[in-house]
């Protein structure tokens, strides 16, 4: 402190913050062949939504185009998004689950 070294800067002292890690969106894509209670019960199943959630986000990609299932860890929306694209190849319908970083 004051021994007659240099004091330190308590500015320059402090440790660098790490960055936020960047959040990632799952977004459910409409197409014109799944069945509607198909998308409700991937939903319901990969992600663990209420049935009346689920009807809500299945119709607002119906209609829009998207929608934003959840928004998560980058790996953790990209094994989601995976999974539930692989569990309707399984079933033989097109429905598509993507990611992409928030803003
Ligand atoms: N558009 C589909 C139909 O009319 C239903 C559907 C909704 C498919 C949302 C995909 O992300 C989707 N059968």
């Amino acid at each position: 402190m004051s021994n007659g070294d240099t004091i330190l800067d308590p500015k320059i002292n402090t440790k660098p913050r790490l960055e936020r890690p960047k959040l990632y969106k799952v977004l459910l894509v409409n197409d014109d062949y799944t069945p509607r209670e198909f998308v409700v019960l991937v939903l319901k199943a990969v992600f663990g939504m209420a049935e009346e959630t689920s009807y809500r986000v299945m119709m607002t990609a119906h209609k829009m185009g998207t929608c934003v299932v959840v928004i998560c860890a980058r790996d953790i929306a990209e094994t989601k998004a995976k999974e539930a694209t692989d569990l309707a190849k399984e079933a033989g319908f097109p429905l598509l689950f993507q990611t992409e970083p928030e803003e």
